[in-house]
């Protein structure tokens, strides 16, 4: 019985007519897989594959809420628990205009992979809901994540399901979903992540996954026999990952050319300081969703208004916003600036014909290892939760690189072909593997 990826594809598009970005991280996958499983039989005997692009559970529920003008909004929450094999459902929650099916069902099969290459014990999900949280007030957040939970809570728990933070919804909005849920539950338990380190966040995990996909890159660069220091970066994005991310490179003496929002992208000449690290908190706090302040802020900075990061020369590149937000001219503009490096810091940041040019080209590693480190110190946070403690920044931090090391080495050991690697592939046969035997051995469920 010999896998044929166009005939799984077309079956999977059939099921999932229009989820554009749900077939999209199918696809990549599957490609991936296809000598893999020709070569390992019983995975397609067993129809593995067939099972995991199937959501265990997907739920969709009304969330109404009352804005700061006394008028009624109504909109619309997900939770899509993916796959338990490995663990409880993990994965963020998203609050953005475009959320919809199709992009809670791409990043809970992402997410499936991730966390089995993180090494611990969590299955794969993903949540959230179309709502905008530009210009929104603290109050009018706040309503919102109540309503939001007074449904969720119903269908998550420590062992179960255990949300997080994703694009939109940080610190500020866990700590108010949290709150909902213990006062609806009576429980005290560590059923979100991400929380304030008061009530049983963990140390490093705002940093996580920032800090994580910098150590990966440092295992790329090693590979090539290079070194972080001194290079020139362009990032995307201003949020919680982007900073995290540019904290670690500035200590470790990268420069940090650019960083960008959806209104276009800041060319820092000398470099990110510490203090325009700091400012990154100050922009996602103000809730506008604008980089240019930046400009304002620092000088020797410049606002380029509507254009891309991938505009500015660099040595290495972190998409670090949304998926997609880099295409196949992005990525030809960057090679042919002397780019050398694509770390994917999103979730599916770069579009398909990116990926494989970029994977032909030079050196690229996808979302699902390099920014894995943020759902790794979730992982971490849960840990400590459970055993009523909390560790030491240094004995979270020291971990969290053991298992970016991991995940690198995973990568290698699956995706060596001569004498490059195809992180791509690596990462996707390397996160299959755990889950798949997992589900073999449990029977069908
Ligand atoms: O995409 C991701 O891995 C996250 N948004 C973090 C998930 C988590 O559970 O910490």
């Amino acid at each position: 019985m010999a896998f044929d990826v166009e005939k799984f594809m077309a079956n999977v598009t059939a099921q999932n007519p229009g989820e554009v970005e749900f077939l999209q991280a199918v696809r990549e996958v599957v490609e991936s897989l296809a000598d893999f499983l020709n070569e390992h039989p019983k995975y397609v005997e067993y129809k593995v594959l067939e099972r995991m692009v199937e959501p265990e559970r997907a739920i969709s529920f009304r969330v109404p809420w009352v804005d700061d003008n006394g008028e009624i909004q109504i909109n619309r929450g997900y939770r899509v628990q993916f796959n338990s094999a490995i663990g409880p459902y993990k994965g963020g929650l998203r609050f953005h205009p475009a959320v919809n099916l199709s992009m809670m069902k791409f990043l809970g099969f992402e997410q499936t992979f991730k966390n089995s290459l993180t090494t611990l014990p969590m299955g794969g999900g993903k949540g959230g809901a179309n709502f905008d949280p530009t210009g929104k007030s603290d109050a009018e957040v706040m309503r919102f994540c109540q309503s939001f939970m007074t449904e969720l809570y119903r269908h998550i728990g420590a062992e179960t399901d255990v949300p997080a933070g994703d694009v939109g919804v940080g610190g500020r909005e866990i700590g108010y979903l949290f709150g909902q849920y213990k006062r609806i539950r009576n429980h005290f338990t560590g059923t979100l992540t991400g929380k304030g380190l008061e009530f049983g966040g963990s140390l490093i995990r705002p940093e996580a996954t920032g800090f994580g996909t910098v150590y990966f890159a440092q295992h790329m660069l090693a590979e090539m026999g290079d070194t972080i220091e001194g290079k020139t970066v362009a990032l995307s994005g201003f949020g919680n990952v982007a900073w995290g991310a540019a904290k670690k490179l500035v200590e470790l003496g990268a420069k940090v050319i650019a960083i960008s929002g959806p209104d276009g992208y800041v060319y820092i000449k000398d470099g990110m300081t510490p203090e325009g690290v700091d400012y990154m908190l100050d922009l996602r706090a103000s809730n506008k969703n604008i980089v240019a302040p930046f400009a304002d802020k620092f000088p020797g900075v410049t606002f380029i208004p509507g254009k891309k990061a991938w505009d500015a020369k660099c040595d290495i590149a972190f998409p670090c916003a949304f998926q997609n937000e880099l295409n196949l001219d992005d990525a030809k503009g960057l090679v042919a600036n002397g780019c050398k490096m694509v770390v994917e810091t999103s979730n599916m940041g770069c579009t398909a014909d990116a990926v494989s040019y970029l994977v032909k080209t030079i050196a690229f590693a996808p979302g699902k290892a390099a920014n894995a480190g943020g759902v790794a110190v979730s992982g971490l946070e849960q840990s400590q939760n459970a055993e009523h403690i909390s560790w030491s920044a240094e004995e979270v931090g020291n971990k969290l690189s053991f298992i970016m090391k991991n995940i690198h080495d995973t990568c290698v050991k699956y995706g060596k072909e001569g004498d490059k690697i195809n992180y791509v592939k690596g990462a996707n046969i390397g996160g299959f593997i755990k889950v798949a035997d997992a589900m073999i051995a449990q029977g069908l469920v």
